[in-house]
């Protein structure tokens, strides 16, 4: 980690770790350049698939200085969010959503993180917080701090804490001096983020394809691609599986370190670690933003949580129990939305339920058709992946 030498660094360390930070790192606010080549190239070769964020303005996300021009230094802060999560709640099929999200980590983030933006203002500076926002490339940053290592899934490792964190930074105009002191590469000879990745997402050490990666396309408009349903198995928001084989991280579980907060069923904190699928696709457009708006839907269009949630239904849903299938797909096989037709043909072949599909109404549906026969062409990579399969264990 890179050291402060001056009494305010000191004072910023001891301030952020006692609001619920696990590291405090410093950089200068020079920009990124290194960062800015790797984003233009990611985009040359498509790997951002239709992602924006960083990727819009590659120029402005790797300057620290086009959000604050006068800027010289950024204090980076790590904070680390939920182990383990708990077992899923009994009844029908429960989603699973990444640990990341199972309550507004970001903003513990940015509160802590905003306790040094205020110390740094009452002295007299500058100072800007950026977390999880477009004008920063977080983990580029976060590396520069001597904060943690680039893992081989991309995630920003923190030494003997793996990489259960979210990272943001404090931008100032205030010269804070500090020793440099990066973290070494800590991956070694593993590939375990690579060998279990569901959809072989991580095409290089370090390299993400989103096209690929089951976090984004739960994120991303338009059909969710066939040749990665079975993949998505029961992940409703987020996959995990990167961070879950990876020994760092599991170790760090095993040692319980950071906050024990695992949350449960579906009405803590927002969506806690489990969502009730039947429940997400009943409830209103009203229900589902309310409850789960929090997380990035597409044109904060909840006809996108439905999609997603009838992948997941297809996987998981208890197959020999015709009535319940009948119940839940039978409106949505029957609805005006082409999209959700679609996906609901799906989930019914996927739970062996062709009949629902010869059903008079439903059988000379253009939309039916087309889905049935794709449906044959495609059984899904992964086919193992809809069951959440037990990690290996560690060295
Ligand atoms: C876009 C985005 C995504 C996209 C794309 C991810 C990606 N890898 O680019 C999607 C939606 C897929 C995504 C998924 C996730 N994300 Co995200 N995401 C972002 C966002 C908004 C921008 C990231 C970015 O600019 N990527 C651009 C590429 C170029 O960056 P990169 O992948 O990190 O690439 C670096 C390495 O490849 C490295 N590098 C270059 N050459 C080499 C060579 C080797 C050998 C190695 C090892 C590295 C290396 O340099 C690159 C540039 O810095 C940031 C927030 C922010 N503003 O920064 C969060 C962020 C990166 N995400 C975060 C999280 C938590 C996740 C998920 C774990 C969430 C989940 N559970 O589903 C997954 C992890 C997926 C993964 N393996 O990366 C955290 C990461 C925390 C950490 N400890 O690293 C961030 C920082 C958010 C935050 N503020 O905390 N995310
Ligand atoms: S988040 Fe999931 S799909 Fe994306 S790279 Fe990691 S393991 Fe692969
Ligand atoms: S799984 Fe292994 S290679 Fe991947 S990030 Fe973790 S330690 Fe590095």
């Amino acid at each position: 980690m890179n050291r402060p030498n001056s009494q305010l660094g000191i004072d910023i360390v001891e301030l952020g770790m006692g609001l619920g930070l696990s590291a405090v790192g410093f950089c200068d606010a020079e920009p990124l350049e290194e960062t800015r080549e790797v984003l233009e190239s990611r985009r040359d070769q498509g790997l951002n698939a239709e992602m924006a964020f960083t990727y819009r303005n590659p120029t402005r996300s790797t300057d620290p200085r086009a959000t604050l021009p006068s800027a010289q230094s950024i204090v980076v802060g790590a904070l680390r969010y939920d182990t383990e999560a708990p077992e899923a709640p009994v009844g029908g099929p429960h989603a699973r959503v990444a640990r990341y999200a199972t309550s507004d980590h970001y903003d513990d983030l940015r509160r802590a993180l905003g306790g040094i933006r205020d110390l740094l203002k009452s002295l007299g500076h500058k100072a800007v917080v950026l977390a999880d926002d477009n004008a920063l490339v977080d983990r580029a940053v976060a590396v520069k701090a001597g904060i943690g290592w680039y893992g081989k899934s991309a995630n920003v490792l923190l030494p003997g804490m793996g990489s259960w964190f979210v990272l943001g930074s404090v931008v100032t105009n205030a010269e804070l001096g500090f020793t440099a002191e990066l973290v070494d590469d800590g991956c070694g000879t593993c590939t375990q983020c690579i060998d279990h990745c569901p959809t072989g997402a991580i095409v290089a050490p370090g390299v993400v394809d989103a096209g690929r990666c089951l976090s984004w396309r739960l994120q991303a408009p338009g059909d969710f691609p066939i040749e990665f349903r079975r993949a998505l198995g029961n992940r409703i928001y987020g996959c995990d599986d990167c961070q879950e084989y990876c020994p760092p991280s599991r170790r760090a579980d095993r040692r319980g370190i950071g906050a024990p907060d695992p949350r449960g069923g579906d009405d803590l904190g927002g969506s806690g670690s489990w969502v009730d699928v039947a429940w997400m696709l009943d409830a209103s457009d009203e229900e589902l933003l309310t409850k789960l708006g929090r997380w990035y839907v597409p044109q904060r269009d909840p006809r996108y949580l439905r999609r997603n949630a009838l992948v997941v239904y297809g996987n998981t849903a208890h197959s020999q129990d015709a009535e319940a299938i009948e119940l839940v797909l039978g409106p949505y096989l029957d609805c005006d939305d082409e999209m959700l037709r679609r996906h609901a043909t799906w989930a019914a072949l996927n739970l062996g339920h062709n009949e629902m599909l010869l059903d008079n109404r439903r059988v000379d549906d253009a939309v039916v058709a087309d889905e049935m026969a794709l449906f044959r062409a495609h059984p899904g990579i992964n086919d193992d992946a809809n069951k959440m399969v037990e990690a290996p264990g560690d060295e």
